[in-house]
């Protein structure tokens, strides 16, 4: 392969031209919302944190481009910038130099081709040590990873350490391969129980726990988008329940109360006005933010805690009594700049059974028929000594939030600060101040997300600015110093970009401590060019030998886009092979039960089977107008044996597994011949199974 330096450089040098004209126009508006806004406070006299009217994460942009820029020898824009004088950031050199060959790739290759050719060779010596890792045709891989889709609205099923896709879940989206979204039951359930809206934004998949360990029963998974909750139930690898959260806009965080998954928990995001109706538009004061608790039989909201700032991330402690929230936004701003002007923000603390006892007190105020407990910092019930929430300063927006295996600690990922944050859960309950239960802030590197565990005390993090994973030994942390490097064990370089990274049964009690994924947000160079919109870049990690350290392993492109994950050892999912008939509320159809009623003028029923190859009915007629409910079974017992009925130009095709059976309600509006067929390949004869749809036209 060659690369036209040249022609990559001008494509660079167009890009930054653009980046500069979006902050220059990003920079306008904010002015402009500010100008209007009824307190005119100008967000530039607030702190350090904003630099020339440049935020933080702006400057961070600059910083990156400019060393690439000096990668490349042009140091065409460094002599421009600030500089960078964060005390919190306490951003060197060496911190940018260290991650020089993932922040050189982020404009472009022709600059780090050197960089990129170290890189590479340390890359297949890792890969060379793979061959136990690979799964040959015809085996079976040991783990299934749940991947959420992000803005495909659904849940990507892939096998550990094939990487292998082996199923999606359509969840917030109609999808038509399953025929989600084409049949009677999921189609309401999109439209009436999740709002109607044609797409989700998946961010955490969360399996169910008895007892601090998977029990395969469930997957839960928020929508981001549009403030929702769906469950998959992981029998049938299908969605089967959607509650769309009301005061709540922007389900974020999703997770659940453990040992046992007594709640699943919504972590709200984006402020709104609660109920958001049309009151309060103009006061953002107003505005509010709750954490919802879902009872995950009814998928009921049984209540929500309002909070100050926004909410983002959650995980809950092994123990069922607590459960935390990252946040950011503790100024309540609603431009970029506001929301990142305090250099502190919160960990919220959630004392669930003291929530409960309110609730059951009758301190709730009913908003949009679900009881919302007050537990900003000035409610009286954080007042006296069982506070509902207690709020815990970290350093500047903390991102990811995770438990760890022994239940020790939650550990909060600094985001915009290089440190991750320990919390000794223990401890919360105890001390005075919240403050006092941080037992550890290990400064871990630039841009610290999510962290994951591998049951040995051992701590990975995901560094987005630096491109790395940073494994670290939270124990350590613990005795160290604050700001201290020496916890940190190892850090790999990732491709590029990280967010969210999942280890092998992190979430629980005993993670299995031998694979983790990396689930990069840019994959620039490392795949095929496809255009302008590139696959992101899952990476796996073998890191069962800890003095051979991470082994990367494979990067497998990822359609945008995963957000998180929860890997499961096979052993703990037990998925049909068949429906079983009683599993589903409509009846069956076996062969000889097929009917065809005309129930009034306009009504018809048809009830029906398909097999291999044949439709119970070789040929329907129908009136213009007439309203057709069709159930039909796949009356196959042999499994993988599927049929589908599409029915051309009425938008139909439900998607009939063996033993299941389906139903949809259409109005036959259009006259014509419809030939309805069978969308599956399904046997040599698939192509002549078809059913002749006949609507004679209203005369
Ligand atoms: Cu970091 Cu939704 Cu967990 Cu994306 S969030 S990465
Ligand atoms: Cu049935 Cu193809």
């Amino acid at each position: 392969m060659t690369t036209d330096p040249n022609a990559s450089d001008e494509r660079t040098a167009r890009t930054d031209e653009q980046r500069d004209e979006q902050s220059a126009n990003a920079n306008a508006g904010d002015a402009k919302t500010a100008g209007s806004a009824a307190d005119g406070t100008e967000t530039a006299d607030d702190g350090p944190e904003i630099v020339d009217g440049r935020t933080i994460e702006h400057l961070l942009t600059d910083h990156e481009r400019d060393i690439a820029a000096t990668a490349e020898g042009t140091e065409a824009t460094a002599a421009k910038r600030p500089s960078l004088d964060l005390p919190r950031l306490e951003l060197g050199r060496r911190d940018f130099m260290k991650a020089g060959a993932a922040v050189g790739a982020m404009s472009g290759l022709a600059g780090c081709t050197s960089i990129l050719a170290d890189e590479e060779s340390n890359d297949s010596g890792d890969a060379a040590a793979s061959g136990e890792h690979s799964v040959a045709p015809g085996e079976h891989d040991e783990y299934y990873g749940f991947l959420s889709g992000g803005h495909t609205g659904e849940i990507r099923v892939v096998g550990l350490p094939s990487m292998r896709e082996l199923m999606r879940i359509p969840v917030f989206q109609a999808e038509s391969a399953r025929g989600f979204g084409h049949d009677a039951k999921s189609s309401q359930m999109l439209e009436e129980e999740g709002g109607g809206y044609t797409w989700g934004d998946t961010h955490h998949p969360r399996v169910s726990q008895t007892d601090n360990d998977y029990d395969g029963r469930w997957l839960f998974v928020n929508d981001k988008a549009n403030g929702r909750m769906a469950r998959v139930d992981l029998e049938y690898f299908e969605t089967d329940a959607i509650t769309n959260v009301p005061n709540c806009q922007g389900v974020h965080g999703a997770c659940m109360q453990l040992p046992d998954t007594q709640l699943v928990f919504g972590v709200g995001e984006f402020r709104v006005p609660m109920p958001n109706d049309g009151r309060d538009v103009q006061s953002p004061d107003e505005y509010g933010s709750v954490l919802s608790a879902i009872n995950p039989e009814t998928m009921d909201v049984e209540w929500q805690v309002e909070v100050d700032g926004n909410m983002d991330n959650g995980d809950g402690g092994k123990e069922g009594r607590w459960f935390f929230a990252t946040g950011y936004n503790s100024e309540e701003g609603v431009t970029e700049s506001e929301m990142a002007r305090s250099d502190r923000d919160y960990v919220k603390a959630f004392d669930i059974p003291a929530i409960w006892d309110a609730v059951e007190a009758g301190n709730y105020e009913e908003i949009s028929g679900v009881p919302v407990v007050d537990g900003t910092m000035d409610s009286s019930l954080n007042e006296g000594d069982r506070p509902i929430v207690r709020y815990v300063a970290t350093p500047k927006s903390p991102h990811g939030i995770s438990v760890t295996p022994d239940g020790n600690y939650a550990i909060a990922s600094g985001k915009l600060d290089p440190s991750c944050t320990v919390i000794d859960i223990d401890a919360i309950a105890e001390v005075d101040d919240p403050q006092e239960s941080i037992v550890g802030q290990p400064r871990i590197g630039m841009g610290p997300l999510h962290t994951a565990y591998d049951g040995r005390g051992h701590a990975y993090t995901t560094l987005f600015i630096d491109s790395q994973v940073a494994k670290w030994d939270y124990e350590a942390a613990v005795e160290a110093e604050a700001g201290s490097e020496e916890p940190v064990i190892e850090k790999h370089d990732v491709h590029y970009n990280p967010g969210h990274l999942i280890a092998s049964e992190s979430y629980t009690a005993s993670p299995q401590g031998d694979y983790l994924v990396s689930l990069n947000k840019l994959s620039k160079d490392r795949f095929l060019p496809v255009g302008p919109i590139h696959p992101e870049n899952d990476q796996l990690f073998h890191i069962g030998d800890d003095d051979a350290g991470m082994e990367l392993i494979k990067d497998k492109p990822s359609y945008p886009e995963p957000h998180d994950a929860s890997i499961v050892h096979k052993d703990k999912i037990e998925p049909a092979k068949t429906w079983d008939t009683d599993d589903y509320e409509i009846d069956y159809v076996a062969e000889g039960e097929e009917s065809f009623e005309r129930v009034d003028d306009s009504t018809v029923e048809i009830e029906m089977w398909a097999r291999r190859n044949e439709y119970a009915f070789p040929e329907v007629t129908l009136q213009e107008g007439d309203e057709v409910t069709l159930r039909i079974s796949n009356v196959e017992t042999t499994s993988d044996v599927i049929h589908s009925i599409a029915i051309p130009e009425y938008d139909i095709n439900l998607a009939l597994a063996p033993q299941d059976t389906r139903e949809v309600t259409f109005t036959a509006d259009q006259p014509g011949v419809f030939w309805a067929y069978c969308a599956y390949f399904c046997s040599a004869l698939h192509l002549e199974m078809r059913s002749r749809i006949l609507v004679e036209p209203d005369e």
